[in-house]
């Protein structure tokens, strides 16, 4: 027998063996991992006493180190006498630089409002977190930032892969989850100043009186924290809570009931932001259902909202079962006709691409043809598309790269960020929304590296001309420990790019099984609608693949100005990796890689899965420095992801070649199964589907 003494010996020995680096962490903290030491609460002063300057100041207590120094958070009237240069600040930018203050030196966080200075006072930690320093100047380029749940009132998140929604709706208003402030503190820290709660499959009830009391408490909780509540709103509420027999936008009775639910929202929720609303689309009710516009439609819930300076946030994103046209031209043949039809405090939300959120996409056609109408960008933020939580995909460079894509609407420059930031054609109403990807997880994204495409996103919402890598670096600073800091990087810079050549490069879309989005499903072509099968994106046969948008197929080119059009008309002038979203190209076409069409796209399959090889690699190297929980929980995620990147090859490869009858290029490994054993498999429990 073991004595105490001698057991605890043991143990302790065990435990400084494998004894972890760091604390272990479960990701709760997200990029506000505060050291345990904070400052002193006498070095933090503030002018002035309001909720949001009393959170603001909180926060910095809580997260400077004690050497920080003498820091004053104050509204720039109250420094009037320094002279700051602060016109450019606006109502939401910051200032942060050494002054004297009554002689003596301290870092000054100044704004023009209340807000500014608590998104100062989040810059500062941010600086201090990164190792920067420095004075400190801005202001966002876009005026909504907002994030779009999904979800719904029984919990479950569409596409959602972190667990179930944070909202506790049945214990709402009642029970206040302390957790809604961390949600809130994180968003204030990049900035997002608005949430939709609920699902935009809408269900009418998250309008009834019990709902907007729910929402009424989550909006008080967030307001100190800068983040308007909205809603979604379904379309044909005035049928379901009104009892009305239509929804009928020109119908004097609708119109009222809609004004009176604003006038109810707003007596619980003063700054409520505004709705939502995805209509005729997918099912869903809309103005079209009565002969009218989606104009009609927006401008009738603009003007119930706009006596409380409400807006209205109207998707394009339709496509009927109705229409034969090519799927991706639908949005635009609807809307375009409808620029300058839509009321003040419309913004039209138009997703970045034409399709559905696809690893890659053209940038939508939308952006740049609807100048008199204020147009928001939607990202999808949940990896619906991109492995779920499970793989490693950083969307940084995907936003950027939609984001920098150049419309050529007012001649080159035209960029798709100038579009969305308002500045192309002098629109103040601007937005950009993401598709949350948040739950319930303890880690909230479902993955460590998933917490980095919120926080891109919002960084990016700020400000849509920061680096996808400047991001990248920030958010690696603030997670993990300055090792680790530069691998992490490298292993996201590359990984959003791995997994389009896994799932389908050089421009292929919508290749995946059908219902629940999880793994591949090129060969799916018996669902009811035609544009919900892949066969209709891929249109492969023996003679070649893609989907010819030029004139002489759909002409979808020609919903782009002209010198984009050109560019896309043309597969010698249109990028390789959009080619097949043009073209239907042969097998044998050259490729600018000296390759076949066939053995490039061979290739990308093998490159994608040898990236996530490479990440694996890397992610060992920095086990010595990262805590087990997150280091193991990523490790295990990568594992995965290499299974399923191969599976994404594997049965891609053994479908095309049941098309082409091509051989595989020399020296690469055919599939191990043969194409039925890979359309055998079923995933009845994937998430994020609700049925
Ligand atoms: C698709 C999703 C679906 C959403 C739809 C939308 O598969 O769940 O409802 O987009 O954006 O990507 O409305």
């Amino acid at each position: 027998m073991m004595t105490l003494f001698a057991r605890i010996v043991l143990i302790a020995g065990l435990l400084s063996a494998g004894a972890a680096p760091a604390l272990a962490e479960d990701g709760y903290d997200l990029w506000m991992r505060y050291p345990a030491t904070t400052i002193a609460p006498d070095s933090v002063s503030v002018r002035g006493d309001t909720p949001m300057l009393r959170v603001a100041a909180a926060e910095v207590r809580r997260a400077l180190p004690a050497q920080a120094g003498a820091i004053v958070l104050a509204r720039t009237a109250e420094v009037a006498d320094l002279k700051l240069p602060t016109a450019t600040l606006g109502d939401e930018g910051y200032l942060i630089r050494a002054v004297r203050l009554n002689g003596r030196p301290v870092t000054l966080v100044t704004g023009n409002t209340d807000r500014g200075v608590l998104y100062g006072a989040f810059a500062l930690i941010r600086q201090r977190a990164t190792g920067a320093a420095g004075d400190l100047t801005s202001a966002p380029r876009v005026k909504l930032r907002v994030l779009n749940h999904w979800d719904n009132l029984d919990g479950v998140v569409e596409r959602g892969y972190a667990g179930r929604s944070l909202w506790d709706w049945w214990t709402l208003p009642d029970y206040k989850d302390p957790r809604y402030v961390d949600y809130a503190r994180a968003n204030a820290s990049l900035g997002i100043n608005g949430t939709v709660l609920n699902n935009v499959n809408a269900k009418a009830e998250s309008l009834s009186p019990r709902y907007i009391a729910k929402a009424a408490a989550l909006a008080d909780i967030f307001r100190p924290y800068g983040i308007r509540v909205y809603l979604s709103a379904r379309f044909s509420a005035p049928i379901e809570l009104g009892g009305l027999k239509t929804a009928d936008p020109l119908d004097p009775q609708v119109a009222a009931w809609w004004r009176a639910k604003a006038d109810e929202i707003y007596r619980a929720i003063p700054d409520f932001g505004g709705f939502l609303v995805k209509a005729n689309s997918e099912g869903q009710p809309g103005p079209r259902d009565y002969h009218r516009t989606h104009a009609d439609g927006a401008n009738m819930l603009a003007a119930a909202v706009a006596p409380h300076d409400g807006i209205v946030m109207w998707r394009a994103f339709v496509y009927a079962d109705t229409d034969p046209d090519d799927r991706a031209k639908q949005a635009y043949t609807e809307f375009k006709p409808l620029d300058g039809r839509f009321a003040k405090n419309v913004i039209v939300q138009v997703k970045n691409g034409a399709i559905d959120f696809q690893p890659r996409e053209p940038f939508h056609p939308l952006f740049g043809a609807m100048p008199k109408t204020p147009l928001m960008m939607e990202f999808q933020i949940t990896k619906e598309y991109l492995g779920f939580a499970t793989h490693l995909a950083y969307l940084g460079p995907l936003f950027a790269e939609t984001l920098a894509s150049d419309t050529f609407a007012k001649g080159a420059g035209s960029t798709v960020a100038k579009v969305v930031d308002g500045s192309l054609e002098g629109h103040t109403l601007t937005g950009i929304a993401g598709v949350a990807n948040i739950g319930d997880d303890r880690d909230w994204t479902g993955s460590t590296f998933n917490q980095a495409n919120w926080y891109a996103f919002g960084r990016m919402a700020w400000d849509p001309s920061l680096s996808a890598e400047t991001v990248a670096r920030e958010w690696a600073a603030q997670t993990f420990a300055p090792a680790a800091v530069a691998p992490a990087v490298a292993m996201m810079m590359g990984s959003r790019e791995a997994v389009v050549d896994y799932t389908g490069a050089l421009g292929l879309a919508h290749v995946m099984a059908t219902g629940h989005h999880y793994g591949p499903g090129p060969w799916v072509s018996d669902l009811k609608r035609p544009e919900w099968n892949p066969v209709y994106y891929h249109k492969a046969d023996k003679r070649g693949i893609g989907f010819d948008r030029t004139k002489s197929g759909s002409n979808a080119v020609a919903q782009y100005a002209p010198p984009v059009a050109a560019k896309f008309a043309d597969p010698a002038t249109t990028p390789p990796g959009e080619l097949l979203w043009f073209h239907h190209v042969a097998w044998d076409r050259r490729m600018p890689s000296g390759r076949t069409l066939w053995a490039d796209l061979v290739g990308h399959y093998d490159a994608g899965v040898a990236y996530v090889v490479g990440m694996r690699t890397r992610w060992d190297t920095v086990k010595p420095v990262v805590d087990a929980e997150r280091w193991q929980k990523t490790a295990s995620f990568l594992a995965v992801q290499q299974r399923e990147a191969q599976w994404w090859r594997d049965a891609s490869l053994a479908y095309w070649m049941s098309v082409n009858g091509l051989p595989l290029p020399a020296g690469v490994a055919p599939p191990p199964h043969d194409l039925n054993w890979y359309k055998a498999l079923s995933f009845p429990y994937a998430p994020g589907n609700p049925q």
